[in-house]
């Protein structure tokens, strides 16, 4: 097999052919899968045939996992392997889309994860439950000056909820979290450890203010710029196919669940986060 990457669009999205991520990667082999998912912000993989624990070793390719937020969701042994599924209901007991609104993962870590990465294990069957991945290097440097004059230096407060947020998560439950909710300070324009490029990093829900600005100012801002920001151009959407190993560049990008299918219909994928630096 020869590893083949092939862009998928011209701001964002790639995908790798060629490659068995359940057998051994050489050093060149993992960086070039690690450069392509820097580089076009998101990669897929193709053609994988995966459980928890092969999913886990796969995604390890990109370095170390480590387990995410909240523990209601994560698999019975894989500790670093959660489920996302619309099985899951909402606080009203029905069907809800999950994560159908712009963000990036866990902004509330201290190190927060470098990548995430997705499997599908069911898909609906009518279609639809697409994943956008939108490349926010590329939103920062559009921003007219006078809008990165404005963020350029400004410090976020990150919390699990941000409190003046219309953003809710439908997960909050705070019995279930391995973490304390304790305020965590990120850049509002982040540069990347790779490549040195700065891209805009926050998650809506999860800003509760910008350090000298109150929660409804900071959230005021959040919306004017992520107006600015996602830009369709800048956005690849994943149409997914079973077999697919999604993987995105959460440093670069933000991402979220299309609701573009039908919730009576099952949707369930594999979710691990690879292990990140503090943001500077
Ligand atoms: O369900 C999806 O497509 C994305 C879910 C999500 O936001 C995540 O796994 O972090
Ligand atoms: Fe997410």
């Amino acid at each position: 097999m020869t590893l083949k990457i092939t862009p998928l669009g011209d701001f964002a999205g790639a995908e790798a052919t060629g490659v068995d991520l359940r057998e051994p990667q050489d050093a060149e082999t993992r960086q070039r899968l690690i450069d392509a998912a820097v580089e076009h912000v998101a990669l897929v993989v193709r053609d994988q045939t995966l459980d928890a624990n092969s999913f886990a070793k796969a995604v390890a390719v990109f370095g170390e996992t480590m387990p995410p937020n909240f523990t209601a969701f994560s698999h019975e042994s894989e500790k670093d392997v959660s489920f996302v599924s619309n099985t899951f209901p909402g606080k009203t007991g029905e069907r809800v889309y999950h994560s159908n609104y712009w963000h990036t993962d866990h902004t509330n870590r201290k190190e927060p994860p470098n990548f995430t990465a997705l499997y599908a294990l069911e898909l609906p069957e009518s279609g639809g439950g697409d994943t956008g991945i939108v490349n926010m290097r590329a939103a920062y440097d559009r921003l007219p000056d006078a809008m990165k004059a404005r963020i350029d230096g400004l410090q976020t407060v990150n919390v699990f909820q941000g409190s003046a947020s219309k953003r809710k998560s439908h997960r909050y439950d705070t019995s279930k979290r391995r973490i304390d909710d304790v305020p965590v300070i990120h850049p509002l324009v982040r540069t990347h450890p790779a490549n040195g490029t700065k891209a805009i990093y926050m998650h809506q829900g999860k800003v509760e203010n910008f350090v000298g600005m109150s929660p409804e100012e900071s959230q005021d801002l959040v919306l004017e710029l992520l107006d600015m920001a996602i830009q369709p151009e800048l956005i690849y959407r994943h149409e997914w196919r079973l077999g697919d190993l999604l993987i995105w560049d959460d440093r670069a990008t933000m991402h979220k669940a299309f609701a573009n299918y039908d919730l009576t219909e099952t949707r369930t994928l594999l979710r691990t986060l690879v292990k990140g630096d503090k943001p500077y």
